[in-house]
């Protein structure tokens, strides 16, 4: 083996090894399940009801709001993604019966949020940071893959 063969095989060989780590932390993330991989047209229909019954509840459609909605129902946020500007609110809804969920921004460091029962709200304002912020139902997210990401822009 030459010497430029060596020094070939250690960059290889530690680029192998960065590829390692990077899958293990990915393999991490993908255990954290920050993403839910659920099937988009099941969520469709889930939040479809949501929605209808968001508006029996209240008397309007969460759009009419003056605050960005995320509807519980279902083991679901409605919508799952939902993007914002620096400085706005979201108010989260849960249109369940009987269940009750939660936001948790765990990935940022954060405590569990109280829970929300049928009926109650909770608002945050995303006057922090631009950036994805996911979040997961406490009770739900590993059960039944109840997650959610913020989208916060300019
Ligand atoms: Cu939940």
């Amino acid at each position: 083996m030459t010497y430029e063969m060596i020094l070939k095989f250690s960059a290889v060989s530690l680029a192998a090894f960065l590829g390692f780590v990077g899958v293990s932390s990915f393999a991490q993330a993908g255990e954290m399940r920050l993403e839910s991989k659920r099937d988009p047209a099941k969520i469709a229909k889930i939040c479809a009801k949501a929605e209808a019954r968001y508006e029996k509840l209240y008397g309007k459609s969460p759009s009419d709001e003056n605050v960005h909605v995320v509807m519980m129902y279902k083991y679901t946020f409605c919508p799952e993604v939902i993007d914002v500007k620096l400085g706005e609110t979201v108010r989260w809804v849960n249109v369940d019966k009987r269940t009750s969920h939660s936001t948790w921004f765990k990935e940022a460091g954060r405590e569990e949020d109280a829970r929300l029962f049928p009926d109650e709200v909770l608002e945050m304002t995303f006057d922090f940071a631009t950036g994805e912020f996911p979040y997961l139902c406490g009770p739900h997210w590993e059960s039944d893959d109840m997650i959610g990401r913020v989208i916060v822009s300019k």
